[in-house]
């Protein structure tokens, strides 16, 4: 059955790992044994890690059983796409090389089945996002990423892990509005649907909703790994949201 597909997004893996944190990674590790199981195509559509960023020598430790899962996937003949987004944008060579993921630095079109889908992590799409959009162009630039990979990894990961803890009390913006984030995000679907694509996956606004319009063609907005523990399936050229359960 390798014409499945499997869109996951904002798991936002911890470089806190504690108890919550594991049973939140079993969770997920037993999505992925599913997926080895019936074969197919695994889309991860961004923010996976909650802070992802290579050195040229250094991994970080808290990643090391995700990192195998990951690599148990690709040997067991799962292509797995990793569309990058704004928490896990700074790879070099690793993730690809050594653990065998297909990596794509910003939206990609893909065709699955007999659909064209675009797929983007989905961050700065908003019109209030504008602040966003230019501190998204300073942390991804040359000389930002230079200094920072010049930090030593003992320092610039614990520095990492005092953001995220803070960022982690401060989500709730992602939870309010969400009928009007919705919205916006299906007028941009539209544009797309527009240029002749008939699926568009978003992750980032941790929204679990999927759209279809009166021609058939849909948005699916991904959710999260956090509160809503949801992923895209596609079988049978049918896309479902589902939930996996604790
Ligand atoms: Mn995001």
């Amino acid at each position: 059955m390798t014409d499945r597909a499997y869109f996951l997004s904002d798991v936002h893996l911890s470089l806190n790992n504690d108890a919550p944190e594991q049973r939140r990674r079993e969770r997920l590790f037993r999505l992925f044994e599913s997926i080895r199981e019936t074969g197919g195509t695994l889309y991860i559509v961004g923010d996976f890690f909650d802070f992802w960023f290579e050195y040229k020598h250094a991994v970080p430790r808290y990643y090391y059983d995700v990192l195998a899962e990951l690599r148990a996937l690709v040997t067991a003949g799962v292509q797995v796409h990793y569309i990058l987004g704004n928490h896990d944008y700074w790879t070099r060579d690793f993730l690809a090389d050594v653990i065998g993921l297909q990596i794509h630095r910003q939206a990609t079109r893909f065709t699955i089945g007999n659909r064209q889908a675009l797929l983007s992590h989905g961050d700065g799409l908003l019109a209030a996002e504008r602040g966003y959009r230019i501190m998204r162009r300073i942390i991804r630039s040359r000389w930002f990423v230079f200094l920072y990979r010049w930090t030593h990894p003992d320092i610039g990961i614990a520095f990492a892990r005092a953001i995220s803890r803070a960022s982690r009390n401060n989500q709730s913006h992602y939870y309010q509005d969400k009928d009007a984030f919705h919205e916006e995000l299906i007028r941009y679907a539209e544009a797309r649907w527009e240029e002749g694509t008939d699926l568009v996956v978003l992750g980032h606004y941790h929204l679990n909703r999927l759209h279809t319009s009166n021609g058939g063609k849909q948005l699916l907005c991904l959710g999260d790994w956090i509160s809503h523990f949801t992923y895209g399936k596609i079988v049978a050229d049918e896309l479902t949201l589902e939930f996996w359960p604790e």
